[in-house]
C-alpha cells in the first residue's frame, strides 16, 4: 500500500480495523476525520458505569445511543468499553440504602442486571466488549488489584462478569483490557489470569492491550512478545487505547505550545516500527484503536499533569495527517 491512498482505515483494510475513541461532542467537531479515516470506535466514557447508569433506577443512553447511531450511518464498526471497573462507577452500586456495604449476592445482581441491559441495548451495534478493565494489581505478588468487586464479590467477579455478558450477547467478542500490558511483571499476572479464567470456561475472546506507550517505552520488540505471549493463550488480540506520549513518564510540567521538530520525527519513526510490528502480527491481532481521533481531542492534555500539551496520535490539531500518519500508511507489504 503506497502513500497515495488517502485514508488510514483504508490503508489498513487488509489487516484490521482502525478505531479512535470518541465522545459525543465529536461527531460535531471530528465526522468528516471519523467517516474518511476510520472504521471503528470506542466510546472514550459514555459506556462507563457512571455516567451510563448514574443511579440505582436510572440509566442514560443518549450519548452512547448517539454514537452507536453515527457507527451504523457511517459503516463503522464499535468497541464497547467498558463493563466492570474500579474507577468510574458509582458509589450506590456497592452500597445499600443505608450506606452498609452490600452482599455477595446483591453484588451479583447488580452486575448481572447492569451487564444484561447496557449490553442487551446495543447487542446490534457493539461487536466486542472490555468487559472486565484492569483487573490486575500493578505491584507485589497478588494477581488481582483490590477493589470493591473483588471485595464484596470475591475472586470469581471476573468470572462471573464474562458469562453475564455472554448470555446478554452470545455472539459478542468478549476481551480482558489492561495497561502496562507489555511490562514483564504485569504481562505473568495478566497471562496467569487469563489461563486460569479460560481454564474455568469463561467466554473471553481476547485481550486488549491499552498500548498508552511513550517516547522511550516499550520497545517494538517488547511490543511483539507481548502480543505473542497473550495470542498463544489461544485469544486474539487488539490494541484499544493506542497512544505514544511526546513525555517520558518521569517528566513534570511543561509549557510547550506547539511540537519541536525532533518531537514529531521521534513519535513519526516509533509509530512506523510498531504499526510495522503490528502488520507482523496481523494473525493474532482483530483491531487497532487510537485514544483520540487528533491532537486536539486526547486525554494526555491531562494525564499525568494537568493542562500540558501533548500531541499523541496520528492526526494534527487541524486534524491533518502527521508525519506519523504518512510513515505507518507508507508500507510495501
Ligand atoms: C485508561 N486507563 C482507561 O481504560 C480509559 O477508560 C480511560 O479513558 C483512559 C485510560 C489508563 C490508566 C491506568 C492507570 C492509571 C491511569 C491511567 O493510574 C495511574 C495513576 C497515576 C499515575 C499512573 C497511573
Amino acid at each position: 500500500m503506497s502513500i497515495s491512498t488517502s485514508s488510514l482505515s483504508k490503508a489498513y483494510k487488509a489487516y484490521f480495523p482502525i478505531g479512535a475513541a470518541i465522545g459525543p461532542r465529536h461527531l460535531r467537531t471530528h465526522a468528516d476525520l471519523l467517516s474518511t479515516q476510520y472504521n471503528s470506535i470506542t466510546a472514550e466514557n459514555c459506556m462507563k458505569f457512571e455516567p451510563i447508569h448514574p443511579e440505582p433506577d436510572r440509566y442514560a443512553f443518549e450519548d452512547a445511543d448517539a454514537l452507536a447511531n453515527f457507527a451504523r450511518i457511517n459503516g463503522m464498526k464499535m468497541r464497547g468499553h467498558t463493563l466492570v471497573w474500579h474507577n468510574q462507577t458509582p458509589k450506590w452500586v456497592f452500597e445499600n440504602l443505608d450506606g452498609t456495604p452490600v452482599s455477595r449476592e446483591t453484588l451479583l445482581k447488580r452486575m448481572q442486571e447492569h451487564i444484561h441491559t447496557v449490553v442487551g441495548r446495543y447487542k446490534n451495534s457493539v461487536y466486542c466488549w472490555d468487559v472486565v478493565n484492569e483487573a490486575v494489581a500493578d505491584e507485589g505478588e497478588d494477581i488481582l488489584r483490590k477493589t470493591k468487586w473483588l471485595e464484596i464479590i470475591g475472586e470469581d467477579y471476573l468470572l462471573k462478569a464474562y458469562q453475564f455478558t455472554h448470555e446478554a450477547d452470545p455472539s459478542a467478542l468478549l476481551f480482558y483490557n489492561d495497561y502496562n500490558e507489555t511490562n514483564p511483571a504485569k504481562m505473568r499476572k495478566i497471562t496467569q489470569l487469563l489461563k486460569n479464567l479460560l481454564e474455568r470456561g469463561a467466554p473471553i475472546h481476547g485481550m486488549g492491550m491499552q498500548a498508552h506507550y511513550g517516547p522511550s517505552h516499550p520497545k517494538a520488540e517488547d511490543i511483539r512478545l507481548a502480543i505473542e505471549t497473550y495470542a498463544s493463550l489461544g485469544i486474539k488480540v487488539q490494541i484499544t487505547e493506542m497512544d505514544l506520549s511526546v513525555y517520558e513518564r518521569e517528566d513534570g510540567p511543561c509549557e510547550l505550545r506547539k511540537p519541536t521538530k525532533e518531537m514529531m520525527d521521534h513519535q513519526a519513526t516509533r509509530y512506523e516500527r510498531i504499526f510495522a510490528t503490528l502488520r507482523e502480527c496481523k494473525a493474532a491481532i482483530t483491531g487497532v484503536t487510537l485514544w483520540g481521533a487528533a491532537d486536539d481531542a486526547t486525554w494526555l492534555d491531562n494525564f499525568p499533569v494537568r493542562r500540558r500539551k501533548n500531541w499523541p496520535l496520528l492526526f494534527d490539531e487541524n486534524h491533518q495527517p502527521k508525519e506519523a500518519c504518512r510513515r505507518v500508511m507508507d508500507f510495501q507489504d
